[in-house]
C-alpha cells in the first residue's frame, strides 16, 4: 500500500494506478488485473441481446456506458452518489421478465452499503451489480476510498448475503462473471479493479430527457 507522508493512503500512487487492496479477505482482489472501465463497459454492453436495463452510475460510470453506445434502456444517474443500485433494485421487482444491471462506482457503493443487505434480502432473479473499483473518487479529484486501503466490497457484498460475488480476475473472467449472472437467476455482484484513466463520453445533462427517455425504452407509459 502506498502512503502518503500522513500516512494516508494514497490510490493515484498505487500499483497500476488503480486501488491497492491491501484489504482484508481472500486476497482475490489484490490478485485482480487492473483493468480500464471503458472497454470492460463496452465489452458488457456488446453482449446485450434483450433489451437489459442499465443504469449508470454517477460520473465516470455512466460517461463510459455513454460512450458504450447509447440505447434507450439505459438510465444515467446525474448528481446523488449510491443510487444505482437502488434505482437498479426498484426497476428489477418492477419489470421481473427484464434483466437489469447496475454500473457503479466504488465511493458511490461506500456510500450506500446497505442498499447491498437489501438486494440480498429482497433477492430479485434479474439483477447484476458490476462495480468500478478504482480506489478512489476518480471524478472529484481522485480523493482515496476506503476500498484502496481496508475494505474489500466484495467481501462486504458476501458478507450483506450476496454469495455470488466475486472479484473479476482480469477481462475473460469479467466476460464468463457477467455471462454467468445474467442466467443465474439471483443477484449478482461483480467487482473489478480499474485504472485511473477517466470516463470517455460525457452525459448530456437533461434529467427530464433521460427520464423520458428511459421509461419509453422500457415501455412504462406516463
Ligand atoms: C451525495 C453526494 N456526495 C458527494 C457528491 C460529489 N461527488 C460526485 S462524484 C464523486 C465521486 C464518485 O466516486 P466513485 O463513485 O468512486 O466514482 P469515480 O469518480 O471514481 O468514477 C463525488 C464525491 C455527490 N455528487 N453526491
Amino acid at each position: 500500500m502506498n502512503q502518503g507522508p500522513s500516512g494516508a493512503v494514497s490510490a493515484q500512487n498505487a500499483p497500476g494506478g488503480g486501488a491497492a487492496h491491501n484489504a482484508p479477505g481472500d486476497g482475490a482482489a489484490h490478485n485482480a488485473k487492473v483493468m480500464n472501465r471503458f472497454e470492460l463497459t463496452k465489452r458488457l454492453v456488446a453482449t446485450l441481446k434483450h433489451d437489459e436495463a442499465v443504469i449508470g452510475g454517477i460520473g465516470n460510470a455512466n460517461f463510459d456506458l455513454w460512450a458504450s453506445g447509447q440505447r434507450p434502456q439505459n438510465f444515467y444517474m446525474l448528481g446523488s452518489m449510491g443510487l444505482t443500485i437502488p434505482i437498479a433494485l426498484g426497476v428489477a421487482i418492477a419489470q421481473p421478465e427484464r434483466h437489469v444491471i447496475a454500473l457503479e462506482g466504488d465511493g458511490s457503493l461506500l456510500m450506500q452499503l446497505g442498499c447491498l443487505a437489501t438486494v440480498a434480502m429482497l433477492a430479485p432473479k434479474n439483477l447484476t451489480m458490476v462495480v468500478w473499483d478504482n480506489g478512489a473518487y476518480q471524478i472529484t479529484g481522485n480523493q482515496p476510498t476506503a476500498s484502496a486501503a481496508t475494505a474489500d466490497l466484495v467481501a462486504i457484498a458476501r458478507g450483506s448475503g450476496l454469495s455470488n460475488s466475486n472479484w473479476a480476475a482480469d477481462e475473460d473472467d469479467f466476460d464468463r462473471l457477467f455471462a454467468a449472472a445474467i442466467k443465474a437467476g439471483a443477484p449478482t455482484l461483480i467487482a473489478a479493479r480499474i485504472d485511473n484513466k477517466p470516463g470517455v463520453g460525457a452525459t448530456e445533462r437533461d434529467p427530464v430527457q433521460i427520464r423520458e427517455r428511459f421509461m419509453r425504452g422500457l415501455g412504462v407509459k406516463k
